[in-house]
């Protein structure tokens, strides 16, 4: 066997069965290994980011890794801002990077580079397979480094004669290292602090905004009095009516100061302790109020849910069966009428969205109602950009559906953002995944316009502004959709919006929407 075929059967033997690929000569032994092994799945991408985005997004759901396989440096470099936004968000991922063969590198061909240079920006274990015979020993590694709690982006180095050379055979699964328990003394001095009497905040972040945790949390808030808030951008949110309601600290600063004021204790279960995105000129970057005290209740990679637990166990409560979580009562809003902006948009979206749902929020400033229109919508799963880096929320979709292919997926997209990785949407089409996406098509860079006043950058002329301008051309969603395979239409009214949303939710398979909206509505 040689080593493409060892690694194929290593990674199904361990549970890997997704491979987001866009391959070139030095993977074609993978390529062809993959008739040899029926139990890995390759999906075909046309370009890196948008493989790495989907291998994030099915990570984030189906809580094990999927594959990526990329063509040496450049074909990395290409897919490195949503490795990083999966590194953000903690996602178990493993990357595949074919390279030359061993002895071709020292004659500096075209497409030689310091691969081990780029992977580790953004990976937390990198291994370059030296012998056809180490294949299977290293992909089982790799796999259970990129499972390691709390989750990260493994990289094996592949080069082409390694993956044609034979000799190898597949290698046991490593069995997933646990999560490690928080120490009983933390707990309970967390809980000291809880019963001091004095405004507390839980921030939750990680595995801290999935159900079993919110509920845990909600059992602590109940029993305490304590707030609890959510990270600004989680990589996956278990919300909607039935679950604990948490809001999410806010993007904006100010906002964000507003929301934590007043807080004597700040308790982390997941969490860093936040801080403002940017720096801007005279603010400051902690976001921890001044005589806030900041308490580590759990690392990322700790087991938050059950001392978070443990500390409802704890803590004092009015009832003698002890602290219930409370949980969000059903509620949408009503269907609007007139305008299209994004606040009508966001409540057309409150109350068709499907139960079960996976959102990928990408909409930027077009989403800034979204949070609240949604709140009491049947359970869903909200995933966001982790990493600051856009471009992420096509590919996000395609991986979060190709996870959970009975669910319905909704990615929630603007415009700037689309086209970085509007590619995604042929694979949409391809694999007849049954995701809707909405673009939010403000002709505009919103949120730097924004920025331009925020950061105290003198008052752009019209050179500045067109940099921050996409009406010049405007661009034709609905054809690029069409062009790709994917049914498109346009709305310019709220009625509009909710008849095709309510059809593209009602068929199978890839729908897009262009969402006509004024910048900041
Ligand atoms: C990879 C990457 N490149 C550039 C940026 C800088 N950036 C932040 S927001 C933005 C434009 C966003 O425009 P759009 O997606 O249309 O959202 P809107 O602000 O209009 O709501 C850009 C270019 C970034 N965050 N990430
Ligand atoms: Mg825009």
């Amino acid at each position: 066997m040689n080593g493409a075929e060892a690694m194929l059967r290593t990674l199904t033997g361990s549970g890997v069965s997704m491979c987001f690929a866009n391959p070139g000569t030095s993977e074609m032994h993978t390529v062809a290994a993959l008739d040899q092994v029926p139990g890995m799945r390759g999906v075909l991408c046309l370009f890196e980011g948008t493989a790495t985005g989907a291998a994030d997004g099915y990570g984030r759901m189906a809580d094990r890794p999927a594959a990526v396989l990329l063509h040496l440096g450049p074909g990395l470099a290409n897919g490195l801002a949503n490795l990083h936004n999966a590194r953000r968000a903690r996602t178990p991922l493993l990357a595949i990077i074919g390279d030359h063969a061993s002895y071709h590198k020292r004659f500096d061909a075209p497409l030689e580079s310091d691969i081990e240079a780029l992977a580790g920006t953004v990976s937390g274990w990198v291994r370059r397979c030296a012998r056809s015979a180490d294949t299977g020993p290293d992909v089982a590694e790799a796999v259970a480094a990129a499972m390691a709690p709390p989750g990260q982006v493994a990289t094996v180095i592949l080069p082409a004669d390694v993956s044609w050379s034979a000799g190898a055979e597949p290698a046991a699964a490593i069995p997933p290292r646990p999560r490690p328990p928080v120490p009983d003394e933390v707990i309970g001095a967390v809980a000291a602090v809880l019963r001091s009497g004095e405004p507390c905040v839980i921030l939750l972040g990680g595995t801290g905004t999935r159900r079993p945790a919110l509920e845990a949390a909600s059992r602590v808030a109940q029993a305490t009095g304590a707030r609890l808030l959510a990270e600004t951008f989680p990589a996956r949110h278990e919300r909607g009516a039935g679950r604990p309601p948490v809001d999410r600290l806010a993007y904006l600063a100010e906002m964000a100061a507003a929301q934590l004021d007043g807080t004597r204790h700040l308790i982390l279960a997941g969490a860093r302790a936040p801080a403002s995105f940017f720096a801007y000129p005279e603010k400051p970057s902690s976001l921890v109020p001044d005589k806030c005290d900041v308490h580590v209740l759990a690392g990322p990679g700790e087991d938050i849910h059950r001392a978070l637990a443990a500390l409802a166990d704890l803590v004092p409560s009015s009832t003698a069966t002890g602290a219930a979580s409370s949980p969000r009562q059903p509620e949408r809003p009503a269907l609007p009428d007139g305008d299209l902006t994004g606040h009508s948009a966001a409540a057309v979206i409150g109350a068709l969205l499907p139960e079960n749902a996976i959102v990928c929020d990408e909409a930027n400033t077009s989403g800034l109602a979204l949070p609240g229109a949604t709140a009491g919508a049947p359970p869903h799963d909200w995933l966001t950009l982790t990493g600051g880096a856009i471009g992420q929320g096509l590919p996000l979709a395609a991986g979060a559906a190709l996870a959970c292919p009975e669910r319905p997926v909704l990615a929630l997209e603007a415009d700037g953002s689309a086209m970085y990785t509007i590619s995604a949407l042929w694979t949409h089409a391809r694999e007849q995944l049954d995701i809707t996406t909405v673009i939010f098509s403000n002709r505009s860079y919103a949120i730097l316009n924004m920025e331009l006043e925020r950061t105290g950058a003198p008052a752009a002329g019209q050179a500045g502004r067109s940099l921050l301008d996409l009406s010049r051309p405007g661009l034709d969603f609905t054809a690029l959709a069409q062009g790709m395979g994917v049914p498109a239409t346009r709305a310019e009214t709220a009625a509009e919006f909710a008849a095709q949303l309510r059809r593209a939710l009602a068929e199978p398979g890839p729908h897009l929407i262009e969402a006509a909206v004024p910048p900041f509505s």
